[in-house]
């Protein structure tokens, strides 16, 4: 795939938020669903999630009890933040892909003291909120937010008037696990080639683990994953003109140790047919939409995927359960 235009270096300021659009063009909703739902398999890519209500879900399942990995990941970072400052080094450019409400990021730009920070998000209201609010907190800092789509490739743009050593990506929130394996690993070559040689990746990876608890975190018992999962139906009804109707579709989410993932659908409770952009779709009682996949990893197997991608493992730090992974990688 070609990558997206580079804008000319541009000099920095900081208390100046910049912000680059790359949005994939307007219609991409609307040709990603009706492809979707024409497979044998209907689905939907997960990034369609994120309009503003299901950013605003997504938090809320971040605060949830049974949502282990936001506050696991979180503690890892705090306990072992001197560490993970020794790894990353000073000067580095902090590149954050899908960089949501970025309170992680706080963690870390405070401790590095970051100079350049680049968020790259595809919901740009949240983007906007969260870069200014992050520039008004640490003044010394300069933040570039692109608003884009990080499952394609994206060229960067370069920065002058800050002196930077090394490249970081840092991808908090296991969001890696919402590739598949062959998908990540591109992801994972895409980090490496915007790093470059020296660069680093720190990134948050779930472990493998029982099914109980894997299924509880996807299938909370006060049902704002449901609703997370059913707003896309919403959002294609708004958008797209569909006519889903919400009480006859369910949330369904479960762990298959056979694939080490969990996988997200929307049954159908009856034979129904829904119209989307003018287009029918029939469903059969129990049909599913495919929604989501989120990979869960041993250390071994992310660290194979991720020399494979041009990486050095070099540092993992877990919680005591072993729950969660933030790994530091260096590219070969
Ligand atoms: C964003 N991503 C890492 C979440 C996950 O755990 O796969 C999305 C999510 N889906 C349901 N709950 C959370």
């Amino acid at each position: 795939m070609k990558p997206e235009a580079t804008p000319q270096p541009q000099p920095l300021a900081p208390g100046v938020v910049r912000f680059y659009s790359f949005l994939p063009r307007a219609g991409s909703l609307h040709e990603d669903v009706l492809a979707g739902l024409a497979l044998p398999q209907k689905s939907i890519p997960p990034k369609y999630f994120y309009d503003e209500e299901g950013c605003r879900l997504f938090e809320a399942i971040c605060e949830l009890p049974e949502y282990y990995l936001t506050r696991t990941e979180t503690a890892i970072l705090r306990g072992n933040i001197a560490d993970i400052v020794q790894f990353v080094g000073p000067d580095a450019e902090l590149i954050e892909y899908g960089s949501g409400v970025q309170a992680k990021t706080r963690i870390l730009i405070q401790a590095l003291q970051t100079r350049l920070y680049v968020p790259i998000d595809i919901a740009m209201d949240t983007l906007r909120a969260s870069s200014n609010e992050l520039a008004a907190r640490f003044p010394w800092l300069n933040v570039v937010g692109i608003c884009g789509d990080y499952s394609r490739p994206l060229a960067l743009p370069e920065f002058a008037g800050v002196p930077i050593r090394r490249k970081v990506v840092f991808f908090p929130g296991s969001t890696v696990g919402n590739f598949t394996p062959p998908e990540a690993l591109q992801f994972l070559k895409q980090a490496r080639r915007a790093v470059g040689a020296g660069g680093a990746l720190l990134i948050g990876v779930d472990l493998k683990k029982d099914k109980a608890t894997l299924d509880a975190a996807y299938a909370d018992a006060k049902g704002v994953t449901a609703r997370f999962n059913l707003n896309l139906l919403q959002r294609i009804n708004r958008e797209l003109g569909g006519d889903f109707q919400m009480n006859r579709f369910r949330h369904k989410a479960f762990y298959d140790p056979i694939l080490g993932r969990v996988e997200m659908h929307l049954e159908s409770l009856y034979a129904q047919v829904a119209h989307v952009a003018g287009q029918r779709f029939n469903f059969a009682p129990g049909e599913t939409i495919h929604t989501e996949i989120s990979c869960k990893y041993s250390i071994a197997e992310f660290q194979e995927l991720g020399k494979r991608a041009g990486f050095s493992p070099e540092k993992v730090w877990t919680d005591p359960e072993q729950l969660f992974s933030v790994h530091g990688m260096v590219a070969a």
